[in-house]
């Protein structure tokens, strides 16, 4: 059996969810520069403005050009008006509520409370908005889960200050990081910091728009001191607090038992995945990076007591992401490659999802186990899910059984690691609980909620939400503390 007190809920990010970009004093942020999918996908770097001219720039320009863009409002930005949660947020979390949700989780956008990232001071209309938000869970007894920092940073930082590159963003994220523990004090005990910090890349997690791998080493390593140094700060302001890392747990099988194989998988882990998390539940930079480092010339330039902060600032939990595996080949006709002579093939046991990623229940009991075994720290499923696309039938209603089926063949999954295995597990949240903008695609068609919203790629619907067939399938597994699937 699951603990009585096993977090149940569902996960959101700001920058997907929330609108409202220009309201409430908010500043703008480096994901309000994305486009949907539709514009930019099939040719990177190349959009058609606003007289349908297709129009073809290199990275660095064209990020500029999005960047003006986005101040005149010429183009048609996912995260301006999302799913709206900025003017909905009463209707969703009473919706969480009636499925029974124990916690939720989402994330804060950084320019609500400071719009340029280092302003002297907060501003109060963004701190008051996530305040309402978590009076508003606390009523219904729903604990918020709360991300600091999700795919997204101050536009202003980016723009001016060399983003996570410049060791001020750390004085800048900790200031902010303080402003919410000391404000939210009570209110939130659960935080994560950086979102699936495995996976920031470029101008929009890290502000960068030229990257090297030598700007990147120096942007990770400014992002692990800061994430440490907000452990250390959260203990301080209220021992209550449990701050925990985010890793997007892709897990990856060789091949075959071929060594090699064996070897580049224990290759692709590390580089993929485990530096991170070693990082920062370990404390310190894992031999094999050091290495690596030397090997490629790369050198990181730390502050004298950076690697005491690293060592006093592990995290209390592991927040992951676990969505599906990967086959790691050595074989040329790879369908994806990885860098670093890593690269993925097609896995002949697993089916697939309509977006091509393969549906593998049983790589979470794995990698549950994996983590714990590594780590012997608490974990925490903060993602997981199935993104479809969803139809309302001539019912009015959206039978999306294939989501149910995938959860539950997940859950069983997560039971078995905890009944079994004996993982220590705090809670499970599936990804985009009311239906968001995908963050892969900028799209609204891939779709993983419990609750429909009704609005399309170009951000056109009354955003109205439905409840699907698994809003009230959930209910049920909630209310019997996931016995009755
Ligand atoms: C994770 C992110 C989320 C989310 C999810 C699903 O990587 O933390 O922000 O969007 O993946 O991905 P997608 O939206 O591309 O389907």
């Amino acid at each position: 059996m699951l603990s009585k007190d096993f977090l149940w809920g569902g996960a959101t990010a700001a920058n997907q969810y929330e609108g409202g970009y220009n309201e409430g004093g908010r500043g703008l942020a480096t994901s309000d520069t994305k486009t949907n999918g539709s514009l930019t996908r099939k040719r990177k770097h190349s959009f058609s403005n606003e007289n349908n001219e297709i129009i073809y720039l290199n990275e660095k320009d064209f990020i500029s050009y999005q960047y003006k863009a986005v101040i005149d409002e010429k183009m048609y930005y996912p995260s301006h008006k999302a799913v709206d949660f900025y003017h909905h947020y009463k209707e969703d979390i009473a919706l969480m509520a009636e499925m029974g949700f124990k916690c939720f989780r989402m994330s804060i956008s950084w320019t609500r409370i400071f719009p340029h990232g280092n302003d002297e001071t907060p501003n109060e209309e963004g701190l008051k908005f996530y305040e309402d938000v978590f009076d508003e869970c606390l009523k219904y007894g729903i604990e918020p889960v709360v991300t600091i920092n999700h795919f997204d940073m101050p536009l202003y930082l980016a723009e001016h200050k060399d983003g996570w590159l410049s060791r001020d963003t750390i004085t800048y994220f900790i200031n902010y990081c303080e402003t919410l523990f000391n404000r939210y004090m009570g209110k939130v005990k659960y935080w994560m910091t950086f979102n699936e910090i495995n996976l920031l890349r470029g101008y929009t997690t890290l502000g960068i728009k030229e990257m090297t791998p030598q700007k990147y080493y120096q942007a990770m390593h400014h992002i692990f001191v800061a994430s440490a140094l907000a452990v250390q700060l959260g203990h301080q302001i209220d021992s209550n607090n449990h701050i925990g890392m985010m890793l997007a747990h892709i897990l990856t099988y060789p091949e075959s038992c071929n060594p090699l194989d064996i070897a580049l998988e224990l290759k692709a882990s590390r580089a993929l995945k485990y530096f991170f998390s070693d990082v920062q539940c370990r404390g310190y930079y894992p031999s094999y990076v050091l290495q690596q480092l030397k090997h490629k010339n790369i050198e990181i330039i730390k502050e004298e007591n950076d690697d005491e902060i690293l060592k006093n600032g592990c995290v209390d939990y592991i927040g992951f992401s676990y969505y599906n595996s990967g086959v790691i080949t050595t074989r040329e006709d790879a369908t994806q490659s990885l860098g670093n002579g890593i690269s993925l093939t097609h896995n002949p046991y697993l089916q697939e999802s309509e977006w091509k990623w393969p549906i593998d229940p049983i790589g979470l009991r794995i990698s549950l186990n994996l983590l714990w075994d590594r780590y012997q720290k608490p974990l925490f499923i903060v993602e997981n899910g199935l993104g479809a696309v969803d139809e309302i039938s001539e019912d009015g209603k959206i039978h999306d059984d294939y989501r149910i089926s995938y959860l539950k063949d997940h859950i069983i999954e997560m039971k078995k690691a905890v009944e079994e295995d004996g993982v220590d597990l705090i809670g499970y949240t599936p990804w985009g609980c009311i239906d968001l903008v995908s963050a892969g695609t900028g799209e609204m068609k891939k779709r993983y909620g419990f609750v429909y919203v009704d609005m399309d790629d170009e951000g056109h619907g009354s955003l109205k939400r439905y409840r699907k067939d698994s809003f009230y399938w959930y209910q049920k597994v909630i209310q019997s503390n996931g016995e009755d699937l």
